[in-house]
């Protein structure tokens, strides 16, 4: 399939004023009546046909300004219907087509899941519900009835208003809904099912009252409470904080089972994931509970960040998704821990976006071209979308973000527009020149920052070097320099130095935010009497690789002394990730493997003083993944970072046993809270154990069985449960057994336990995870369960890796099964081929013979099909 190109945008020939859409819902069968009142756009040729989109639809019926039409009057080929005559000005355009339900496997259009009908139409998944000009700059007014068995779908939901219901007497019903906003067809969304309810409400600043709904399966709504007290709290925030109110009377939110992705923020009837809904203490995990109240305001966020003002065109997807994300973030910073909330967003950037960035799939946040859009809702256009935001946010600062996006709205809701729209906006609103920032839209890959500094005991003054370098990315060998914010303190013996840059009068704060704009630049501070340590990119300032001279030494006063919570974390992941590095080149070089004496005095001290925060101490105890480790490496030496890392977490364990079984003693408590103190204090706990599991394994089996027995809450069951699977096959057997028979009545915690399995660190876990797709925990349609199994398995360094090939021959036999019922799941199990590049020589030549064997699939879907002909190119 070609690809589709940014510079190749036209405006749509035909406008959309409202629609009218008749369903007539079954599982086998749903029959669409749709009447479109169209007329041309004035914006484009006058003499341009009528094109719409289709996908797998039976066209029943075409008619113009109610006359119906004959086959020789339109023309339908392929995935499009075309009209090469209408009338010069308005015309009603209406349709009847029917489609099945129950056939999509593909999760996109309307579907079947668990017995409900449901729809997923971003990003063109309305095409397959009815002929339609499917592109987010064509907005409309839809108007829809519903029609359904009665007994099946007591429930029946769409956009906007309930305006009427209906009994038809003959055992059917049906529903009108009427959404007064115009919208783009991929926020449409409908819902019919036998579904319990559970109930809240809003009072809007303005004293509108909103009906808050929750849909769940019937016996889950003791677990949507606190789903519902997290919108709550988003609607609350974005007043306070944007000054942004909620619109209409009703907001409905269904949990459903089967998904593809987190979400979908379709006006006012958002359809979700279960596992962004679900949850009580006994079931989820304290990471459950922050995903949940993250994803929940994230989607209620874009009713303003993307729905209100929504998207040219599928390019511009970060112009919604990346300050969407910022927006969550900060939602999510100031409901919990600002600190904690930003290393961990840092911590996934890097996990994943910055390895994105530097492979076959780099792209800008707003990508030149695509394939299938699909492939492009990456880390790099929302995480990576959202550190662009932020860094605008740090640029000209908090009082004019929120003037820039007051003027944003004003100039656009009820837009489709463009990131340059959002970027003007911010300039406009703050005096500031972002022009060069604007690089950051249109260049992928990440910056490297290499400082380096001098200081001058005589003049006292410290002159820091800053230089920046983006590596080539496909289609893009040479890059420009990037505008980049770099927050810089001085941290002397005493605490942070004051900071007067040269030609300043007097000393301004103790963080300054330097704009790095050119490849090198110096920057001078002036009165530093002592030899103060630069703390550089403090609170992850911009979204580079930062290239220091630190010494360990260095390092390790930064991890105790810096004022910037998130340069002391960083510092310490530093420092542990040069002490891997050195075990991983021991390990290849055959020397036996030791402890680093002052990275344990330094690892050590932190587990002493965790009293003072044990939420930060819980991160800042943490080891780095094998991503990050692999990402500094050449080659990535799959064996060495295992064993290195098995290694240090193992001698950490061992030599720090007394303290972290105290520990856990003191840090033991009776009550249960999910307040951001609590949830610390289970981390850390648990961190302890994890570690105990691996420094003595014998001697941790009981306590972790006693945890797994004993436990009241998902956190600590199923980090015990990890725990005995890092002990060992015949340790975990048992509770492995006994979690099933615990909860297999609940699917997402039955997932946990697919993952716990497929991420184990045994030699015969590919076997294992064979014969798990054959029990009747796991089911080959549903996404969690596939990305739990076969997702965690990918997330199996050392055995999804394995030598011989068999990890990679297995997930490609997973990819091209998936590949004819789920596309889009079948390219994200796809993606964990795609970096064959870095791997020794044996194993790329196995990832590259599988990643051939699935683009030799005669009819591979265009999803696969981009991710293969990226990696190979
Ligand atoms: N637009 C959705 C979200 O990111 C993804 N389908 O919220
Ligand atoms: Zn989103």
């Amino acid at each position: 399939p070609a690809a589709i190109r940014r510079c190749d945008y036209t405006p749509p020939a035909f406008l959309v004023d409202q629609v009218e859409l008749g369903f007539d819902l079954g599982e086998a069968r749903t029959e669409v009546r749709a009447v479109l009142h169209l007329r041309r756009n004035p914006a484009a040729g006058a003499d341009l046909p009528l094109v719409l989109n289709g996908q797998s639809l039976e066209t029943l019926r075409v008619a113009l300004d109610g006359r119906d039409l004959t086959a020789d009057e339109y023309r339908v080929e392929g995935e499009r219907l075309t009209l090469d005559n209408v009338p010069a000005d308005a015309f009603m355009l209406e349709t009847t087509v029917a489609n099945d339900p129950a056939a999509n496997s593909a999760l996109e259009g309307l579907y079947v899941s668990g017995g409900m009908l449901c729809t997923q139409c971003e990003a063109e998944g309305f095409r397959r519900i009815t002929w339609y000009p499917d592109r987010p700059d064509v907005m409309a007014r839809f108007r829809v009835r519903l029609t359904a068995d009665r007994a099946r779908y007591p429930v029946l939901l769409s956009n906007g208003n309930l305006i009427e219901e209906t009994d038809l007497g003959d055992g059917r019903h049906s529903a009108v809904w009427d959404d007064p906003f115009p919208k783009p067809c991929y926020l449409f969304a409908l819902v019919a099912g036998d579904l319990g309810l559970v109930e809240g409400d809003f009072v809007t600043r303005s004293g509108r009252r909103v009906a808050l709904k929750f849909w769940v399966e019937h016996g889950n709504q003791d677990q949507a409470g606190h789903a519902l007290a997290s919108l709550q709290k988003a609607m609350a925030w974005d007043e306070q904080v944007f000054g942004l109110e909620y619109d209409l009377d009703i907001y409905n939110v269904v949990a459903v089972s089967h998904f593809n992705m987190g979400a979908m923020e379709n006006k006012s009837l958002n359809v979700f994931n279960s596992k962004f809904v679900l949850a009580k203490r006994e079931t989820a995990t304290d990471f459950d509970f922050l995903g949940i109240e993250s994803v929940i305001a994230h989607e209620y966020f874009h009713n303003w960040t993307g729905n209100r003002v929504t998207c040219r065109d599928w390019f511009q997807l970060t112009l919604k998704e990346g300050l969407t994300v910022f927006r969550d973030q900060e939602f999510s910073a100031d409901m919990n821990s600002r600190g904690l909330q930003r290393l961990g967003d840092v911590r996934n950037l890097r996990a994943a976006q910055f390895i994105e960035d530097n492979g076959p799939m780099a792209h800008p946040i707003r990508p030149e071209s695509y394939v299938e859009i699909n492939n492009f809702y990456t880390s790099t256009v929302y995480q990576k979308g959202a550190e662009v935001i932020r860094m605008i946010h740090t640029l000209i600062g908090a009082d004019a973000f929120r003037k820039g996006m007051d003027l944003y709205f004003a100039r656009h809701d009820g837009h489709a527009v463009t990131c340059e729209d959002f970027v003007a906006a911010m300039e406009d609103a703050s005096d500031d020149d972002l022009s060069q920032f604007r690089r950051w839209y249109s260049q992928a890959g990440t910056p490297r920052v290499t400082a380096r500094w001098d200081h001058d005991q005589t003049a006292r003054r410290l002159t820091l070097s800053l230089s920046q370098d983006t590596r080539p990315t496909p289609g893009q060998p040479e890059k420009q320099p990037f505008h980049i914010p770099v927050a810089v303190g001085l941290v002397g013996a005493d605490g942070d130095l004051p900071l007067r840059l040269e030609g300043e009068n007097a000393a301004q704060g103790t963080t300054r935010v330097l704009n790095l704009t050119l490849p090198e630049q110096d920057f001078v501070f002036e009165d530093v009497a002592e030899a103060a340590l630069p703390s550089l990119l403090r609170g992850f300032s911009a979204p580079v690789i930062l290239d220091a001279p630190y010494s360990r030494a260095d390092l390790a006063r930064l991890m105790a002394d810096d004022s910037d919570a998130f340069n002391r974390w960083d510092a310490g992941q530093e420092l542990a990730i040069r002490v891997i590095l050195d075990l991983v080149a021991d390990h290849a070089a055959g020397r036996p493997l030791a402890l680093d004496e002052d990275f344990a005095v330094a690892w050590g001290k932190v587990l002493a003083d965790y009293a003072a925060d044990p939420a930060f101490a819980a991160e800042a105890l943490s080891l780095p993944g094998f991503s990050v480790l692999g990402e500094r490496m050449e080659t990535i030496d799959v064996d060495g970072i295992c064993a290195a890392t098995k290694f240090l977490a193992a001698s950490l364990g061992k030599r720090f046993a007394a303290p972290l079984l105290r520990l856990r003693e003191v840090l033991a408590e009776s009550g249960y809270a999910l307040t951001p103190e609590a949830i610390g204090r289970r981390r850390l706990r648990n961190g302890a154990l994890t570690f105990l599991a691996h420094g003595q394994p014998a001697d941790t089996r009981v306590l972790a069985a006693e945890q797994f027995r004993t436990a009241t809450n998902m956190t600590d069951q199923l980090t015990a449960l990890s725990a005995l699977v890092v002990i060992g096959a015949d340790a975990a057997g048992p509770a492995l057994a006994a979690f099933y028979e615990q909860w297999k009545d609940e699917r997402l915690v039955v997932n946990k336990w697919l993952g716990i399995q497929a991420m184990a660190d045994w030699p015969d876990v590919l076997d294992r995870v064979k014969v798990l797709m054959e029990h009747p925990a796991f089911d080959g349609r549903e996404p969690n369960k596939i990305y739990a199994l076969i997702g965690g398995f990918a997330a199996n360094p050392q055995w999804f890796h394995a030598a011989d090939g068999a990890g990679y021959a297995f997930m490609a036999d997973r990819v091209l099964a998936l590949d004819s019922t789920n596309p889009q799941v079948a390219s994200r199990m796809a993606r964990s081929l795609m970096r064959w590049k870095r791997f020794d020589p044996a194993r790329q030549s196995h990832m590259r013979g599988q990643l051939e064997r699935i683009g030799a699939k005669p009819g591979l879907s265009s999803d696969v099909a981009e991710i293969v002909a990226k990696a190979l190119a």
